[in-house]
């Protein structure tokens, strides 16, 4: 038997009441944002009529979302935080912004503080059997086309397991391996020596998995490299490149595959002299370009809880 109880009075003020909305105290745009969120949530269950099984199964779902700390973690693969991608490509769009080198997600697995190196940075410190060693290098350059000095790129990626250093469940990795940040000179030139990275899996027993099994969803990434790109002269950047020919490019769960981001990887030799692992070696050149200051400030600058480990 379904019922329409929202669109009363009886309702209307019990989400008042419980947000506080006419009451002093608190704060305001809190208390806005959750009204309309807790409003969003009792009007889907009355129109889909959810049932209380259903709501309280929703309940110990955040209960272990949160036990298992993968809040971050869903808002990726729900596709929240490529949704707050498609918003900033539309403010850039809205205020004529364009050409600098597509923005992708975060993602959950960041970790501040790793040394900072001038231009070049090897940052393979654990021995990984399973893969091969891979340089990274590009340029990074301004709005008017010129090599930005100064700027500071971090990249950082899984191993050939899929692990990241920091939150990898076996415990193989210590603080920042495969984790850099290098700051370019005149030349704009930056690299990374490391190696390959495959593909992420979300933790199976995980509660974001949890939901992916219900929608018939799998919880992998293709094998990527994240990076963060700040300037003094120029706005944040934060994206990712996907590694060429892997099978999952299109079919990432976390939605952050972009065209621009697909860098060719060619083969070359003289890794030893590099101080690489093999003589033969993986490269990608993955160039950056920065956008400008909006008014003189950088609006690209999000604040999220990040972990940070000091070197
Ligand atoms: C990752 O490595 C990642 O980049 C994202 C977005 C989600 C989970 C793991
Ligand atoms: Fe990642």
């Amino acid at each position: 038997m379904s019922v329409k109880v929202f669109d009363t009075k009886e309702v209307r003020d019990l989400l008042k009441a419980a947000t506080n909305l006419d009451g002093k105290g608190g704060n305001a745009r809190s208390k806005e944002i959750v009204h309309r969120l807790l409003s969003d949530l009792f009007k889907a269950i009355d129109d889909l009529d959810i049932t209380p099984d259903e709501v309280w199964a929703g309940v110990n779902y955040l209960n272990k979302l949160g036990q298992d700390g993968e809040a971050a973690l869903l808002a990726a693969g729900s596709g929240l935080e490529k949704y707050l991608d498609i918003r900033l490509d539309a403010v850039d769009k809205a205020e004529g912004i364009e050409g600098g080198t597509p923005r992708t997600i975060e993602g959950p697995l960041y970790v501040a503080g790793a040394p900072v190196h001038d231009g070049v940075s090897k940052i393979d410190i654990n021995p990984d059997e399973d893969a091969g060693p891979l340089v990274i290098h590009g340029t990074v350059t301004g709005p008017d086309g010129k090599p930005v000095a100064g700027a500071v790129v971090e990249c950082w990626h899984a191993n050939s397991k899929g692990f990241y250093s920091h939150f990898d469940p076996t415990g193989a990795q210590s603080d920042f391996n495969l984790r850099g940040a290098v700051k370019t000179g005149t030349d704009g030139k930056y690299e990374f020596r490391t190696l390959m990275p495959v593909g992420y899996g979300c933790p199976p027993q995980g509660a974001t998995q949890q939901l992916l099994n219900v929608l018939g969803r799998h919880g992998n990434r293709p094998a990527h490299v994240h990076f963060f790109v700040s300037s003094d002269s120029a706005r944040k950047l934060t994206t990712q490149f996907n590694i060429e020919g892997d099978p999952l490019i299109w079919d990432d769960f976390a939605y952050a595959t972009r065209e621009e981001l697909i860098p060719p990887v060619t083969e070359k030799k003289g890794g030893t002299a590099l101080g690489l692992k093999a003589d033969t070696y993986k490269d990608i050149e993955f160039n950056l370009t920065l956008t400008p200051l909006v008014k003189g400030k950088d609006n690209q600058v999000v604040h999220r809880l990040r972990a940070e480990v000091v070197a």
